[in-house]
């Protein structure tokens, strides 16, 4: 098969759809085929498939996916193979489905932008946007599509998702129910290719080079099997364009030109454009998506603060990026969640949401209601269902502070002399992310999919590597809400990344899997690149041995660590070569950085009285007083 149509596979669905509704569904539809150049306002034409089931009774609404990833896969068979989910309703009205290439990829007309920021200027008739270009499709397709209802949705994961995000910016009065899930929402701040400033160089490398050589998608020939050999090489990444790019990848060219949260990543930061709720909204992520869990649980929070009407809802599972698309979701590489999670939100929650708004005859869909937010809370491994996310009540924001010995605890540190933990951080040896060897993000093989989940203990107690951690738990310590880490941080140098990692330690002994004896799982993490620290516009150097407090949000969770478990935290200063190396050293711009500018430094991380270092949990129960 071609590489253009494994990777939408890969990036969407990941494991092969396999799962069955609970329901039993009827033989699928069988649909045909049209293909279309749509017209868009400024003369562009864009690619789209159109398939229609021919044994359904109409009117049907039209079910519509917008992908850079290339819709020729999109067959009448693909269609049941890729939205089975959706048998149910298609067995019992149906769907039209609609698959477009957008803008310069594949086969449509008009140009490629990464991330085409909304247009600058409404009143101009002819300016266009992912909204317009999603406008002016649906516009076509009611016009165009026989036997329709009237009705559009539209849902995609990641990109596809985004385009879904956008689309319900401005939407056609048509567009009646959105799912956009993983759709990245700031690109600068928490999605694929920056955490808090630090840059995600394997992710932003690989992902700019596939999508930006040509208009379909290739991989960069990389010529390595352990790319964490080949990025190290680099030395600096100046390297990228003078060796192998020389300027002919926008993208990478705009990582280099704007390294600092400057207009270039304001202009297309979602959370501005985010001050309506035009369309119902049902917002889809996974605790462990390794590309984007930043950008839907922003997208829904921002729209929150507008949802007078009650439109907008947020599901999180155990999943990894898109993974509730494909499979059963009962376990993500070790880690098990006893329960179909994935058939479970597609066949109870996805299916019914667009039935309810497209399928106007089937406003009764068996009594089904949607909770404000649906979350899974790993660990004790059930879904709940809140009233608002975060949760308001019945959670206490608790302080769980770095101690003396590698120890957590409750109480902070009484000590007023300067006490601290430290650590040699050497960018000539960087700690890996995942277990090398590191293959290509999305090359065969690759543990990309599932590293969040990894064992920890293949870092820990490595000399650049601190970890600390509460003795064994004698009750289930549940937290469901917003995490924050204060680091009170001093470094050799003058810059420093620092890559904090909250860690559910399964028991040593007894695990009927020998493998998860002692088990170190991640259930939280983030990097950030403390020149940021003061402001992400303006880059400061850090003064060398001054400690200062360093905030980092560890984002939301809702999770149990059960009783005989230990909670831990590791800190470090490297993830290569998804981040990349901070020369530890202050350079304007850390793309022009030369090699001999990368100096290992000393890191503190303090624990003293006035300068504790600590993680804030949303603490729902389990702390005896
Ligand atoms: N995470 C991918 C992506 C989305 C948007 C921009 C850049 C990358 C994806 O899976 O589509």
């Amino acid at each position: 098969m071609r590489l253009s149509r494994i990777l939408p596979v890969l990036l969407l669905w990941g494991r092969a759809v396999s799962a069955q509704p609970a329901t039993a569904a009827p033989a699928a539809a069988s649909y045909s085929l049209t293909e279309s150049m749509i017209p868009m306002r400024d003369g562009a034409k864009l690619y789209t498939r159109i398939l229609a089931p021919t044994n359904a009774a109409g009117p049907l609404p039209i079910m519509f996916v917008r992908t850079p990833y290339g819709v020729d896969g999109n067959t009448a068979a693909s269609v049941a193979a890729r939205w089975g989910f959706m048998a149910r309703d298609i067995a019992r009205n149906g769907y039209v489905f609609v698959f477009q290439d957008i803008r310069g990829k594949f086969k449509s007309e008009g140009q490629f932008v990464m991330q085409r920021p909304p247009r600058a200027n409404r009143a101009d008739a002819k300016a266009i946007d992912e909204s317009t270009d999603a406008y002016d499709t649906i516009e076509w397709l009611l016009k165009n599509v026989p036997n329709n209802n009237g009705r559009v949705g539209m849902t995609g994961v990641s990109y596809d998702g985004w385009t879904t995000a956008m689309a319900m910016l401005d939407p056609h009065p048509a567009l009646k129910a959105g799912s956009p899930q993983a759709s990245p929402a700031d690109m600068w701040k928490g999605d694929d290719f920056h955490h808090n400033g630090a840059f995600r160089l394997s992710y932003g490398f690989e992902y700019a080079t596939m999508m930006e050589s040509g208009k379909d998608v290739k991989q960069f020939n990389m010529d390595a099997f352990d790319t964490y050999e080949w990025y190290l090489k680099l030395g600096s990444l100046k390297t990228v364009n003078e060796k192998f790019l020389k300027g002919t990848i926008p993208t990478w060219n705009d990582f280099a030109q704007h390294p600092n949260f400057d207009a270039f990543w304001q202009r297309q930061a979602m959370a501005g454009y985010l001050n309506k709720v035009t369309v119902p909204a049902l917002h889809v992520a996974g605790w462990w998506d390794q590309e984007d869990f930043y950008g839907p649980v922003t997208i829904y929070r921002e729209l929150e603060k507008h949802d007078r009407e009650n439109k907008n809802f947020l599901v999180v599972g155990p999943w990894n990026h898109g993974g509730w698309m494909g499979g059963e979701g009962a376990s993500l590489g070790p880690i098990q969640f006893g329960q179909p999670t994935a058939r479970f939100f597609r066949d109870s929650i996805m299916a019914p949401f667009f039935a309810r708004h497209l399928h106007p005859e089937q406003r009764d869909v068996a009594g089904w209601t949607l909770p404000e937010a649906l979350v899974f809370e790993a660990g004790s491994n059930v879904w709940k269902r809140y009233d608002t996310w975060p949760p308001k009540t019945a959670v206490s924001p608790r302080s769980l502070y770095m101690r003396e010995g590698g120890a957590l605890g409750w109480e902070p540190p009484t000590t007023t002399a300067p006490a601290y933990d430290a650590y040699v951080s050497d960018p000539a040896k960087p700690v890996p992310y995942r277990q090398r060897p590191v293959q290509m993000t999305y090359g065969p093989g690759s543990t990309w999919r599932t590293w969040l989940t990894e064992d920890q203990r293949f870092v820990h107690n490595r000399p650049d590597v601190l970890s600390w951690e509460l003795p064994t738990l004698t009750d289930d310590l549940t937290i469901a809400g917003d995490l924050t880490v204060t680091l009170h941080a001093a470094t050799s140098g003058t810059d420093a990344d620092y890559v904090v990692k909250l860690i559910d330690v399964y028991p040593d002994t007894g695990m009927k899997e020998l493998r998860m004896n002692g088990y170190q799982f991640m259930v939280a993490n983030d990097v950030f690149r403390a020149r940021y620290r003061k402001d992400p516009q303006k880059p400061v150097p850090l003064t060398p041995n001054v400690p200062e407090a360093i905030t980092i949000d560890l984002h939301t969770q809702a999770y149990t660590f059960k009783k005989g478990h230990r909670v831990m935290i590791q800190v470090q200063s490297t993830w290569f070569p998804l981040i990349d190396r901070n020369p530890q050293t202050f350079v304007p711009n850390i793309f022009e950085a030369k090699p001999s500018d990368f100096r290992a430094a000393t890191q503190r991380i303090y624990r003293s009285k006035g300068q504790a270092s600590r993680i804030v949990l949303p603490v729902v129960t389990g702390i005896r007083p």
